[in-house]
């Protein structure tokens, strides 16, 4: 579990929730949620050291051949309820005026990361759009043009999407010579960033440095 500390361990058993996303027992889900959260978790810790766990753990059973991809639907299909239904708490009272563009790299169908991504700015006040998953390099880019945000999020979980993440970089350079750019997500994290051919793109290794850059984007 990537972002599990010794000092601060899991409020929720991870094997517990686990359990409960297989049977595709959403109650259950739910109440190990509220139970994770009333005892003082915040949301972007609920998101790395129970959800994230979770659905990396799905991914192997999937790859195993121990769990259908139906099961593995069904798990993804309930984390995505769930980011619904904590959504209220993600909403900041305090508003900071920006606007940040979220999406996956072009082709790329992972969009749970993504989401996260557009709450953990949300949390700090700013507003997100998220472009939703598998959209194509033109069609971000018309999003970005509409939006005129004052930042850009993109995703990556699968490495035979590199080609088409550095496509949208090099279409958001050439039009937006100084949109700060933030990429992120598994897929890089295995990769690197040493294939990434643009300036002024940052990498941010998870939602921890996340929220660090945020406050650099918003004092600054
Ligand atoms: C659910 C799932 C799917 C669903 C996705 C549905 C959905 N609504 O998102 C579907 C069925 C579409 C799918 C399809 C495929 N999948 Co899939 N999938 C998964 C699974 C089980 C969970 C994904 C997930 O949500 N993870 C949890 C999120 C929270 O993690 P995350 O994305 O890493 O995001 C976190 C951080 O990385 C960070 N982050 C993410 N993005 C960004 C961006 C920024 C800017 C920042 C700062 C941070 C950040 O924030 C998040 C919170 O910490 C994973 C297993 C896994 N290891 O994740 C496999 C997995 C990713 N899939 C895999 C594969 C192979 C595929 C397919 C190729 C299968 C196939 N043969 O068709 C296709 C590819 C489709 C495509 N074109 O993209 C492999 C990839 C292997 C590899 N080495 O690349 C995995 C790892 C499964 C496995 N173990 O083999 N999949």
């Amino acid at each position: 579990m990537a972002h599990e500390s010794p000092a601060v361990p899991l409020l929720v058993p991870s094997q517990e929730f686990l359990a409960a996303l297989l049977a595709g027992d959403r109650p259950q889900c739910v109440a190990l949620t509220e139970q994770a959260l009333a005892s003082g978790i915040n949301v972007t810790e609920l998101y790395q050291r129970v959800y994230e766990p979770a659905l990396y753990q799905i991914g192997q059973l999937w790859e195993a051949n121990r769990i259908s991809v139906a099961t593995e639907h069904m798990a993804t299909a309930i984390i995505e309820s769930l980011l619904n239904q904590v959504y209220p708490r993600v909403i900041s009272a305090r508003r900071a005026g920006r606007l940040i563009v979220v999406s996956t790299a072009p082709g790329e169908l992972h969009q749970i990361g993504a989401k996260m991504v557009c709450d953990v700015f949300e949390m700090h006040g700013w507003d997100a759009v998220y472009t939703g998953a598998g959209a194509t390099v033109a069609e971000i880019l018309g999003v970005v043009r509409a939006q005129r945000p004052d930042c850009v999020g993109l995703s990556l979980s699968v490495g035979f999407h590199l080609n088409q993440l550095q496509d949208m970089l090099t279409a958001i350079r050439a039009e937006f010579p100084d949109l700060p750019v933030l990429v992120g997500g598994q897929g890089l994290r295995r990769i690197g960033m040493t294939p990434i051919q643009t300036p002024g793109v940052h990498y941010l290794a998870d939602l921890d440095a996340l929220r660090d850059f945020i406050f650099t984007l918003t004092s600054g």
